[in-house]
């Protein structure tokens, strides 16, 4: 594929059809702060080894698409954070033409994972419709990516700083199967909870590969929404969260921030309102999905 790099040690795993897990890097750069974002994204590469698959952490580097990044690139990365452009599919030509660095987001990965052949993907939350979408249109590439490339996504839902219900009715509409891991909940990423439900719920990885496989085989194009909640134990509090999120969107309103940089600010301005619980929250709640992603990506 042209402007595509695969790692040495991810391309000899799909050659070899091994379990491969791709990752994203918007979460490195832009979704946590500087250190805890490199421990992180090394620790849940870390993750995805130790339950027998292998990671596949995705970006753009002077211009090519990587699939499989070194730990020195990863650093280099988390270093640079927000002097890294967040890069979604709009961005990939600008970027990969001027040889330029990104971080990707869950529609970019999707995209670098799909070149790749790689079908299944772990991250923290994905983008959705943005509360008050009604008149700002701000709905994720993420969930157009969905509806059109064959990548499952695991994830612990989404943030409440979006509008879960226009989110959940989006992917119905572009008929992307929104499928709950023993739970009957749309998780809300901090919480288990968000007061949607799933469409199906599944218990096993198994019964997800199942589903993943039959879905692709009946050509059915685009992607699936996993919704893994976060462990009992490191979810946040609903109503403290609520009013910190308010607060967030009432900020961000106020210095009129808008477009790509609305999502990195609220999750920034979230964490500092929680004193960096979010964080932990937020770390903890990706472990796990990368966890179950290679535990897919192993039945599949
Ligand atoms: N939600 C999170 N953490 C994140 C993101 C979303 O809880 O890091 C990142 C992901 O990379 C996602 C992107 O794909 O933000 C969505 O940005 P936007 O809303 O601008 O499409
Ligand atoms: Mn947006």
């Amino acid at each position: 594929m042209a402007h595509l790099v695969i790692s040495e040690e991810v391309r000899a795993a799909l050659q070899d059809g091994r379990p491969v897990v791709a990752l994203e890097s918007t979460i490195i750069a832009h979704g946590m702060p500087f250190p805890r974002n490199i421990q992180t994204a090394l620790l849940v590469e870390q993750t995805v080894r130790d339950a027998g698959a292998v990671p596949a952490t995705c970006a753009i580097l002077q211009g090519k698409l990587k699939a499989g990044l070194s730990e020195d690139e990863i650093e280099m990365l988390g270093k640079a954070g927000l002097h890294v452009p967040k890069a979604s599919r709009r961005d990939l030509p600008y970027l990969v033409s001027q040889g330029k660095n990104g971080a990707t987001t869950v529609a970019a990965t999707m995209i670098v994972a799909h070149m790749a052949g790689i079908r299944i993907f772990a991250t923290g939350g994905i983008g959705g419709v943005h509360r008050g979408a009604a008149s700002t249109m701000d709905v994720s590439a993420d969930l157009q990516e969905l509806a059109r490339t064959p990548v499952a996504v695991v994830s612990a839902g989404a943030k409440r700083i979006l509008d879960l219900g226009l989110t959940l009715e989006y992917l119905e509409t572009y008929g992307v199967p929104v499928l709950g891991y023993q739970t009957d909940e749309f998780p809300g990423f901090y919480s288990r909870h968000s007061g949607f439900g799933v469409d199906c719920r599944l218990d096993t990885p198994k019964e997800m590969a199942d589903l993943l496989k039959v879905k692709w085989e009946m050509g059915l194009q685009g992607g699936v929404v996993i919704a893994n909640p976060v462990p009992e134990q490191y979810q946040l509090d609903d109503v403290l969260l609520e009013k910190t999120i308010l607060q967030a969107l009432e900020e961000a309103n106020q210095l009129g921030i808008r477009g790509k940089n609305i999502t990195p600010f609220l999750l920034a301005k979230v964490e500092s309102l929680t004193h960096g619980e979010s964080l932990h929250t937020n770390i903890q709640l990706v472990l796990n999905n990368a966890r179950l992603a290679a535990a897919i990506a192993v039945a599949f």
